[in-house]
């Protein structure tokens, strides 16, 4: 039976299901796959007598474990207390072979565990919108590949022709689409063969790592993010193969470092910022710590300064212990309040950072470095071609509309990126590409690419900063189709329009803002309009989001503004006209 047929019986069986567990075939355990993980500091000892080993409660020491188990726990706490998510990975190779041999079906499966565990392996099925696949996500510290994986992620798409596709995220990191279950132990072992994972890149784990995306060849930065982000990607997940310890945090967590005034990554809406300053006095680069900050469809809420500075060497330990502190001290009621702003405001500023010198074993910080600059910074484009700080060489930014790619384009990024540079991309958190280190002389024949006809390095003045969430092509929670809207919008508008300045115009599905409605010049959020009396897919509006230095998150401006193109076109024109300054092209007039 194919699995759209099984997944609406057993969507059915679900319903019936009080305990939510359907499996007749109990997976056995398997041995975790690889040795424990790499510690900075010393983990608090945790008592597991009587506690099944594969039991979310394994890794929390108390009062964690008594919050996992409170009856006010929410529904995610009870899951996780049944089998943790690191189970996930565990079995997902078991799984997957027993599926592919047909020794398991569809209907053998806990639902729990795929729509749910598995996506602490990285795999997220889509089941609303596309029953029986699912859509993988890496991690990418940094958002860097090289040409080697490139290829590897062509491979891992193409068989599965139209379903079969990627998209760059907002966190700077590659999705991968199509995937059936049955192929997930050859893609993952593929990806750790690339030096690559999908590990703890969903649920109540850290997210991807961000940083500078032109770090290293940035003639502006105060450090180079990359190997910072990617020791930390391994400390904290165990070289891409999972660290139970921080399997079961209360929430998702979001991680970034910033090197530079343009703050890249948005150290603002992220759980934790590390925003790199030089110390007046000492001259060395120390990070100032931002916390808490969030989307979400309940909050959203810019990080505030935890009140230190740490230096390079306690960055990792502080980043581990501060995880500890999280998963130890982090509510776990209500699942709209268990992001760490809630944890840090339940315990309060100074107790939180006391806590994680605590955990570092009695760690002394320093306090925030204040750093006055005589001019004001306007955040870099990276689009089009730039001097690299190295003499002769240049970065070269190119615009991926709304973030979406084919394993063509991956072969095709490959091979220019080799041919012209040193072999290696980056994506970025706006969902487009760098290629870097290509010298003065081969810029000329690189731009005469066929790559550059589409993925354009001079996009127009809305096509450059134009972002957009996965939206209801795939996205259960999204209440608007928002990629090809996004392109076919923003192509109506630039060709209408005539523009003195890029604005950024940010589309999400849905108010949980993975497309950082709340960051764009414009935001558009997926939400309920009306049209002649009749329900249709709408947006709300925001205005005025800023990025960079002195960040502000854009207000609501307006809602229920229909998302049908002869709407949202003539109205999106009026606001750019009103209040981004452009004019309506004479031939459009
Ligand atoms: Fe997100 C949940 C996609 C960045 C806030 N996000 C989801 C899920 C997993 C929901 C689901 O299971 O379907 C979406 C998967 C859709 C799909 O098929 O792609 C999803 N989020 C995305 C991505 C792919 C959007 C994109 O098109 O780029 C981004 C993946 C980032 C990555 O590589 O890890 C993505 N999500 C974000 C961001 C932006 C950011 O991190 O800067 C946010 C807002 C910032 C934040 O987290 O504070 C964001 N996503 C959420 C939330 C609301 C979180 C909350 O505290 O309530 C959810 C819902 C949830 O977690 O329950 C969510
Ligand atoms: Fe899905 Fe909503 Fe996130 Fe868009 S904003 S990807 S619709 S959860």
């Amino acid at each position: 039976m194919a699995p759209q047929q099984q997944l609406s019986r057993r969507a059915h069986a679900r319903m019936a299901c009080s305990s939510r567990v359907l499996a007749t075939r109990v997976l056995a355990v398997a041995a975790p796959l690889a040795p424990p993980a790499p510690s900075a500091s010393p983990a608090p000892a945790v008592p597991t007598v009587g506690i099944s080993e594969r039991s979310g409660l394994k890794h929390l020491p108390e009062p964690a474990r008594a919050r996992a188990l409170d009856r006010k726990a929410n529904k995610f706490e009870k899951i996780k207390v049944e089998k943790c998510g690191s189970t996930a990975w565990t079995e997902v190779f078991e799984l997957s072979r027993l599926l592919q041999e047909g020794k398991s079906t569809w209907e053998d499966l806990n639902l729990d565990d795929v729509d749910i565990r598995m996506k602490w392996a990285g795999l997220f099925h889509r089941g609303k919108r596309t029953p029986g696949k699912f859509m993988m996500r890496l991690k990418l510290p940094n958002g860097e590949l090289d040409a080697r994986q490139l290829r590897y992620l062509a491979s891992t798409i193409a068989p599965y022709g139209a379903d079969g596709c990627a998209d760059i995220t907002t966190r700077a990191n590659i999705q991968l689409r199509g995937f059936a279950l049955e192929d997930a132990e050859s893609v993952i072992q593929g990806l750790w063969d690339v030096g690559l994972t999908s590990f703890q890149s969903g649920m109540d784990s850290v997210r991807n790592l961000t940083g500078n995306p032109i770090a290293g060849v940035d003639p502006h930065e105060l450090i180079d993010t990359r190997p910072l982000l990617r020791e930390m990607e391994a400390m904290l997940f165990n070289d891409g193969r999972g660290r139970q310890e921080f399997a079961n945090l209360p929430r998702k967590l979001n991680i970034c470092i910033s090197s530079t005034r343009d703050d890249f990554p948005h150290t603002h809406i992220n759980d934790v910022g590390y925003e790199a300053v030089r110390h007046p006095e000492s001259g060395e680069v120390v990070f100032n710590v931002v916390v808490g900050g969030m989307f979400s469809i309940k909050r959203n809420v810019v990080s505030i300064p935890l009140g230190c500075s740490i230096t390079q060497q306690q960055l990792m330990p502080f980043t581990e212990a501060l995880l500890r502190v999280f998963r130890d001290h982090g509510p776990r009621g209500d699942r709209q309040q268990t992001r760490l702003m809630y944890a840090v405001e339940a315990i309060g500023v100074e107790k939180f950072k006391q806590l994680i010198a605590e955990y570092m074993g009695g760690a002394e910080f320093a306090p925030p470095v204040h750093v006055h600059h005589e001019q004001p910074w306007e955040r870099r484009d990276l689009m089009g071609v730039h001097p690299q700080r190295q003499p002769g060489l240049n970065w070269v930014g190119a615009c991926v509309p709304a973030g979406r790619l084919h394993a063509a384009d991956f072969a095709e990024m490959a091979r220019v990126a080799e041919q012209y540079g040193d072999g290696t991309v980056r994506v970025t958190c706006e969902e487009n590409v760098i290629f870097v280190n290509v010298p003065d002389e081969k810029i000329p024949a690189m731009l005469a690419e066929p790559l550059f006809q589409r993925f354009k390095v001079n996009p127009g003045l809305l096509l450059r900063g134009m972002v957009s969430c996965t939206g209801n092509q795939f996205c259960g929670f999204a209440m608007v189709e928002t990629k090809q809207r996004a392109v076919r919008v923003v192509q109506a508008l630039e060709e209408q329009l005539e523009l003195t300045r890029p604005v950024r115009i940010h589309f999400t599905g849905c108010p949980n803002s993975c497309g950082q409605a709340q960051v764009g010049d414009i935001g558009l959020m997926g939400a309920p309009a009306k049209l002649d009396g009749k329900a249709v897919e709408g947006f709300k509006i925001f205005l005025g989001g800023k990025i960079g230095e002195n960040p502000e998150l854009a207000k609501k401006f307006e809602q229920g503004v229909p998302a049908v193109y002869s709407h949202l076109i003539p109205r999106l024109k009026e606001i750019l006209i009103q209040e981004f300054g452009a004019k309506e092209k004479a031939t459009a007039a």
